[in-house]
Order: C-alpha cells, then structure tokens, then sequence
C-alpha cells in the first residue's frame, strides 16, 4: 500500500510564478509556506481551497498558489471571503491579510467576520507596519516605535487584535511568530479543522522598513528579536502590568470548539 501522501506543500505553489516580488528577508514567504504545508497535512485539493487576500505585500500571496484565489480591495477581504464561503460552503476559505489591512481599514468587517463566527481562516501577517507603500504606522505597531509617520516614535497605543477578536466572538484565536514556525504549521493545521472562525496572528519581520526604522538589524537579527520578544502565554501570563508592555504572548487564547483532528 502506498502511505505516501496525496498532496504536498508543492501542490499549492505556483512555482511557474516565482520568484516572488517580496524583499530579500521578508516573511510573507514564510507565513504562504506554512499555510501551503498545513494545507498538505490536511490533504485538501487544491480546487477546493481559496486563498482570499487584501491590498498590500501580504496581499501578493495569492499570486503564488495553484487554489482559487481572490484578492480584494485594501481592507475588503473578509467582506468577500464571507460571500465565497456563504455561497460555496464546501470551499475551505483561508484570508492572508496585513496588519493595516485587517485592522485599521478592515477593522469594521474584522469584528463582523469574528461575530458572524463564519468557517473562515483569518491570518493577519502582522509585520508592524504597513510594508507596501513605505512603513508608517498601523494600528498594531507598537508605541514609540519609529515609522515613516512617527518620526518621533508612535504615540498612539498598540491595538491587540487577537483580544478584540476574542470579545468579537470567535471560535479560535492564536497569535505566533514566523520564527516559531512549526507552531505556526500546528495551529493552522487546528484551524483548518475548525468549524468556526479563527483568527491566527503572525509576527513576521518587514526588514526593509520597520527593521531599519528601528535599528533592529538585518533579517536574521529580526527572527532573534522574535525569538525573544514573543513568548509563551503562560509565562506572559506571570509578568507585571510593565513587563507586558515589553513583550507579546504567543499560543491559543481562545478554542472553543474541539476540532476534527483533536
Ligand atoms: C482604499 C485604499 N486605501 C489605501 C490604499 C493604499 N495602501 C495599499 S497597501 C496599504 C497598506 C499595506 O499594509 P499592510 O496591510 O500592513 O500590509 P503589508 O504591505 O505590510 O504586508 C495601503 C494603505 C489602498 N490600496 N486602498
Ligand atoms: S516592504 Fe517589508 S513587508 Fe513588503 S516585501 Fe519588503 S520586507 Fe516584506
């Protein structure tokens, strides 16, 4: 008997596309890997996966798979993908989307989407910062950060999207980073097997402009600051009020469905 699987991470890349438009260092690439990888553990056909995205770099993921794909107004997308899912719910809808995308001028359709607790999975690449046209600020970089718009270090507070989700009414929410990249693969992996809405945010390094804003080195020097920035929620969960400020948690906030695969 041949145990060997189906489908592959390769399956869902469009190889034909490459190279990809994204800066050397960059971690779309990486965030687009892991969910073509959980793709391939949860052996789906690719014609019957959409990869939704919205407008900025994040928002080119979709020029590289071999699913259906569909790709937004800035913002829009999980507008779309609720419509895609409504009318084809036999499709397996995943939206990539920026942190600007999704959560300042997509914040209104965000809320909806989690509160409507639709079978979508959301993936916000969170890279600080609104990469495609030239690093200002968003609503998810953190305060006193230097950006193209906050020369000074931003003054306004950071949003934290996965609690806003969580109060919004969503099945699952996690929040990791692409250097822990094998959790990344696991909670995609969850979510696909999810009935529900699922909001997963990735901390991902935009090198060419939040990194060199804020001195925090090459790509490399960014995964390490990951690394020692995003810990686990237990330990997050220890900190004083101050501390936390320094820190981001990583790992499930929210499961309140037992999946397929569990
Ligand atoms: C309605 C509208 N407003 C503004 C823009 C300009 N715009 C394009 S991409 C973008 C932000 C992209 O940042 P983010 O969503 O964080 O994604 P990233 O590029 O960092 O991956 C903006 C403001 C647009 N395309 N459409
Ligand atoms: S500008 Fe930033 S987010 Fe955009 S491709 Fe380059 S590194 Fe990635």
């Amino acid at each position: 008997m041949n145990c060997s699987p189906r489908y592959t991470y390769k399956d869902y890349i469009a190889f034909d596309r490459l190279p990809h438009l994204w800066c050397s260092g960059c971690g779309h690439g990486l965030i687009l890997k892991s969910v073509a990888l959980s793709l391939s553990d949860a052996q789906l056909p690719p014609d019957q996966v959409v990869i939704a995205t919205g407008i900025g770099c994040s928002g080119r993921s979709g020029d590289y798979v071999t699913t259906h794909k569909f790709q937004g107004t800035h913002g829009r997308t999980l507008a779309f993908a609720t419509g895609i899912k409504l009318s084809k719910p036999e499709l397996t809808v995943v939206c990539i989307m920026g942190d600007g995308d999704c959560g300042a001028i997509g914040g209104n359709h965000l809320l909806h989407a989690a509160r409507r607790d639709l079978d979508v999975v959301a993936i916000v690449s969170n890279n600080l910062n609104y990469g495609m046209t030239g690093g200002q600020f968003s609503p998810l970089t953190p305060e006193n950060s230097i950006t193209s718009t906050s020369r000074g270090g931003k003054q306004e507070k950071n949003m934290d999207i996965c609690e806003i989700v969580r109060a919004a009414g969503a099945t699952m929410v996690a929040r990791t980073t692409v250097y822990h990249i094998t959790q990344l693969r696991k909670m995609l992996h969850t979510a696909l097997n999810t009935k529900g809405f699922t909001l997963i945010e990735v901390l991902t390094p935009c090198p060419t402009y939040y990194g060199r804003y804020n001195k925090l080195g090459a790509a490399a020097d960014m995964m390490k600051w990951l690394r020692k920035k995003v810990i686990p929620l237990k330990q997050y969960n220890k900190l004083s009020a101050e501390e936390k400020r320094e820190y981001y948690w990583r790992g499930t906030l929210v499961k309140n469905e037992v999946s397929a695969s569990e």
